[in-house]
């Protein structure tokens, strides 16, 4: 059992709301506007990355070049798509046991902090109806360097005023599994133990977990 854990830390897209799949499909809809074909498999690459780190990674894979100008208008055209396709989402879109899992860590005293890579990240919280879940909340705007650089966890994690060592991080992204291990912080990855079998625990989904079952296995 981790006695010193006191705050948990929760990623937003693909761990409290399925956007990862939105995301998907607005940068595939950007992709078709130069012929490239953006895989699933692609894609996986872009969890956790910011928005400009994710168009430098799909014009990578797709071999194509773009000035400065035109990359930060391609990010606002993705950007518009994908605000356009969460329009709609609303409390019942969070993903399985997430919401009762943030309620019994409540319950018990934990500290609760959001800690996304997403610029839309406290918008999309507000419209769910989350905001009185979080101690704090830090997003995209925030911080000057995206996952895997351990910036956004550590800075929520002095916003706690806990120390990173007493922190576990909730994640569906290797590239958040690594920046939480850098911060110095334990970790839940959410998803695919094929991507993130880093973690220091796997599961599916936070649907019939609770904390203290949770820290009986980091
Ligand atoms: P935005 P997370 C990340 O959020 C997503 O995983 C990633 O796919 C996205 O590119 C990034 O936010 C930036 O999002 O374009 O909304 O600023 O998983 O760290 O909550
Ligand atoms: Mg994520």
């Amino acid at each position: 059992m981790k006695s010193n854990i006191k705050a948990f830390i929760f990623d937003l897209d693909g761990v409290i709301v399925d956007t990862a799949t939105y995301h998907y499909r607005s940068w595939q809809h950007l992709c078709k506007s130069f012929g490239f074909e953006f895989s699933e498999a692609d894609n996986e690459q872009l969890k956790g990355a910011s928005r400009m780190h994710s168009l430098e990674i799909i014009l990578e894979l797709a071999g194509e070049t773009r000035s400065e100008e035109e990359k930060i208008r391609m990010c606002a055209e993705k950007n518009t798509w994908y605000l356009e396709s969460i329009k709609e989402i609303t409390n019942q879109d969070t993903l399985p046991g997430v919401q009762a899992f943030i309620k019994l860590a409540r319950e018990a005293n934990y500290l609760i902090a959001l800690g996304s890579a997403s610029k839309n990240a406290i918008a999309i919280i507000n419209q769910l109806g989350l905001t009185s879940f979080f101690d704090v909340m830090v997003d995209g705007n925030m911080v000057t360097k995206g996952k895997p650089d351990p910036e956004g966890f550590l800075l929520a994690a002095q916003k706690l005023c806990v120390k990173p060592n007493h922190c576990l991080v909730f994640e569906d992204a290797a590239k958040g599994i690594q920046a939480a291990q850098k911060a110095g912080m334990y970790t839940v990855g959410i998803g695919d133990p094929r991507h993130l079998g880093a973690a220091d625990m796997v599961i599916e989904t936070l649907l019939n977990q609770t904390p203290k079952g949770i820290l009986e296995h980091i």
